[in-house]
């Protein structure tokens, strides 16, 4: 059995260090925009969206490391949302991974313009350099677009409109479920099937692990939900002051149920898969 702790502080490391080097790899530009770019990247963060991507290819027979570049460009669009999200214009949070914003530090035209950076070198990173490494990358493009989908209009960026939009009356549970499933599951089931389109995964494999990652997507928006509240951030519209700390517990752990039965064709290896589900669920961080 995995210890999943020590499994996701290893991947995260993987993470970090092609992070790091795409982010160092940038040439030509004016050095406060990369800088701002490395900062709302590089400064904590523990690299779920990328691990899962990783993760899911392992599930379907490949070694996770083939689709790093994938896994990165997951975690660059994650990036670019927290950046985004931390603005005047949005949230105006001033604080982020316990230092202060992207726009805090660098004013807010950079931030914005590092967002923008990393939003767009996640696609530049995910395709071929040349035709010589087609081979390589040979479902990219199509796990590309799942990434596209999850993030865009349809997924997160739809969901934070919504999430704008709707009056505090309009924020009934059921749209709390559906905003929530836009905002941040999408994103964290598009990781996690870009990862297997990447690896080649087959119609049986995606559609397991589209379930899995539906479900992992809303036990992680309720479990954030549930530290928030702890922390004092109660104001806040979310699953806990909706439908109390108890039942909020209780949608968790029945997302996290589902999430784990969804990964039973795929036998042994949904292990890890699995073990993650349930140490999100009991995350405390
Ligand atoms: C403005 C065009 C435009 C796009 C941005 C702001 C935005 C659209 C979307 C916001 C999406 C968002 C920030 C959702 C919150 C998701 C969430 C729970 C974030 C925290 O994720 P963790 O815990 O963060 O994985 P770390 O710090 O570990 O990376």
């Amino acid at each position: 059995m995995t210890n999943i702790s020590a499994y996701l502080k290893e991947k995260a490391e993987v993470v970090n260090k092609a992070l790091e080097k795409y982010l160092s790899s940038i040439k030509s530009v004016p050095a406060n925009l990369i800088e701002a770019m490395k900062y709302g990247t590089l400064t904590g963060g523990k690299r779920i969206r990328a691990i899962l991507a990783l993760t899911a290819a392992e599930a379907v027979g490949k070694k996770g490391e083939s689709v790093l570049p994938i896994a990165c460009a997951a975690e660059l669009i994650h990036n670019f949302s927290l950046i985004h999200d931390d603005l005047p214009c949005m949230d105006n949070d001033l604080m982020r991974r316990g230092n202060p914003t992207c726009h805090a530090k660098y004013g807010e035209t950079l931030a914005l313009l590092a967002g923008d950076g990393l939003l767009i070198y996640a696609f530049e990173i995910a395709l071929p350099e040349s035709s010589n490494k087609l081979k390589d990358y040979l479902h990219f493009p199509q796990a590309l677009r799942e990434l596209a989908v999850a993030a865009g209009p349809e997924g997160m960026v739809g969901g934070q409109v919504l999430d704008i939009e709707f009056s505090e009356k309009e924020k009934n549970i059921n749209n709390l479920f559906h905003i929530h499933s836009m905002k941040t599951g999408a994103l964290i089931r598009g990781s996690i099937l870009a990862g297997a389109i990447a690896a080649g995964a087959n119609k049986n494999e995606l559609e397991c692990l589209s379930e899995y990652g539906s479900n992992l997507g809303l036990t992680f928006q309720i479990v954030d939900d549930i530290l928030d509240y702890k922390e004092g951030k109660k104001d806040k519209i979310s699953f806990p002051a909706t439908l109390g700390l108890d039942k909020s517990k209780q949608k968790a752990l029945e997302a996290t149920r589902k999430a784990v039965k969804a990964l039973e064709p795929l036998g042994e290896k949904g292990n890890i898969l699995k073990g993650i589900a349930e140490y999100l669920l009991e995350r405390e961080i």
